[in-house]
């Protein structure tokens, strides 16, 4: 690495919950939006409990910015399916004749930005830019129409196109299945002073479907393929000597991880992982220590102290690890907190010397909890140097010289308790009431975050 490499923080994006969250049971291989299917969610307390985790990662002094929710219900997509009439005349016929499909357009699921796309810092990239390609997620109806929104709210907040490329969704095909960054994992050597400014990208993949022979999922979808992240890798310009591709156990997919941040959370130079999670354990570990040099960290959780059950019910890997002064801490979701042997096993990750956690922050996430989306899935990671950082859209930027901005979290709060209803279950997104409510919602959060007209309604499409 040159010596006068630009220094790069990491910024943690995270969703904002959006008006219509509800559990729609939409994510088929999700044991937890399966379970939890029809039961009332809590939309206020939803997106308070997510801009709480913001606050406190921003009041701890780290990077934090924002990303809107998208508009839903999405009237754009019904029309494309051949509901016609009003707007309110749409919603009343999709919820007549394709309850479902109506549950589908409505869904908050923008909010697990972590699938929102897969980035590489200018370090890493040949061309000196900061790269994001946005995920297709096309294995599931509700998020495949995430994918041109979400492109176009992440041009709206990385405008300078000198130093940033967002890449448009890969193709849509059963062979370019990608879920972003949750199947992607940016490790490097731990410099001194706590940033670093070149990595290795490990791609975990669930099926390499040119591959017959291969070994693949038998109950549930395996939503990431090789062939996507090797596509991701490409757009990205990124070091062939420094990019590991490594299949996920088809086992732990059955078993409900959906994506690789199920089972395995990495940051700097630890990689945190169940001892199920990789297909072949040796080889993906070999190939992350020589790439990331004597400095990497595995850090193995053993089956027999946590089964790949529990850690799908209490989401120990999907903790975010940040890193402090200190050292690292895990971000964790209280459902870890109160489960014994989980707690145990994050006690005695912070209690050994040999690797650089040395604290743990709890958050209660239980409404995006209840869907399957943990602390990691409700960022996306970039990172940026300080020059890239001034180029991001000011009102998505909540933390600044290492202070949280109290100011645009206050607006952000209230601005929640203004619009969100207090509980919604999942016949209510019939009423078109609540289209009007979220639309009235997201044209004032447009305001508040300085972004001009992003919606489609905003616009009279
Ligand atoms: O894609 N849940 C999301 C959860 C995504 C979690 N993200 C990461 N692991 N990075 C999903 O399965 C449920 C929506 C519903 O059922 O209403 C949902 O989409």
């Amino acid at each position: 690495m040159p010596q006068d490499a630009p220094i790069l923080i990491e910024a943690n994006f995270d969703g904002l919950v959006g008006p219509t969250h509800n559990y729609a049971g939409l994510s088929f291989g999700n044991v937890a939006s399966e379970s939890n299917t029809g039961n009332a969610s809590r939309p206020r307390d939803a997106a308070l409990q997510g801009l709480s985790k913001m606050r406190a990662l921003a009041e701890m002094g780290l990077l934090q910015g924002i990303i809107p929710p998208q508009e839903r219900p999405h009237i754009p997509t019904l029309r494309r399916l051949g509901f016609s009439g009003t707007d309110e005349q749409i919603i009343e016929k999709a919820a007549k004749h394709d309850p479902i499909l109506l549950a589908q357009v409505s869904s908050a699921s923008c909010m697990w930005t972590a699938n929102a796309a897969t980035v590489a810092p200018s370090a890493d990239s040949a061309d000196g830019r900061v790269h994001l390609t946005v995920a297709n997620l096309r294995s599931m109806a509700h998020r495949f129409i995430e994918g041109p929104q979400t492109a176009r709210i992440l041009r709206v907040i990385f405008p300078d196109r000198d130093r940033v490329t967002v890449h448009d969704p890969l193709p849509s095909a059963d062979a370019f299945g990608d879920e972003g960054a949750a199947n992607h994992t940016r490790l490097h050597d731990d410099l001194p002073h706590g940033q670093a400014s070149s990595g290795i990208h490990l791609f975990v993949y669930g099926s390499h479907h040119a591959d017959r022979q291969g070994q693949r999922p038998a109950r549930f979808p395996a939503r990431q393929t090789l062939e996507a992240s090797r596509a991701i890798a490409r757009l990205h310009q990124l070091d062939p000597s420094r990019t590991i591709f490594a299949q996920q156990h088809p086992d732990v997919i059955d078993a409900g991880a959906f994506h690789n941040d199920v089972v395995a959370v990495g940051s700097g130079p630890i990689l945190l992982y169940h001892q199920k999670a990789f297909l072949d354990e040796a080889a993906t570990l070999k190939a992350c220590r020589q790439a990331v040099g004597d400095a990497f960290r595995p850090i193995r959780v053993d089956d027999d102290r946590v089964s790949v059950n529990i850690a799908v019910a209490t989401y120990l890997f999907n903790s975010q690890l940040v890193r402090m002064d200190t050292g690292y801490a895990i971000i964790a979701p209280t459902e870890s907190r109160d489960h014994v042997s989980v707690r145990s096993e994050i006690d005695r990750i912070i209690a050994d010397p040999s690797n650089p956690i040395t604290a743990v922050h709890y958050f209660d996430l239980r409404e995006s909890m209840r869907n399957g989306g943990g602390p990691a899935c409700l960022r996306l990671r970039v990172p940026l140097t300080s020059t890239e950082q001034n180029s991001v859209a000011s009102g998505c930027i909540l933390s600044r010289d290492g202070k949280a901005d109290a100011a645009q979290f206050a607006r952000l709060e209230s601005w929640v308790r203004k619009h969100y209803r207090e509980t919604l279950i999942p016949r209510e997104i019939a009423d078109p009431k609540l289209m009007h409510e979220s639309r009235a919602a997201l044209d004032e959060l447009t305001q508040i975050l300085g972004l001009g007209s992003i919606y489609e309604f905003q616009r009279g499409q």
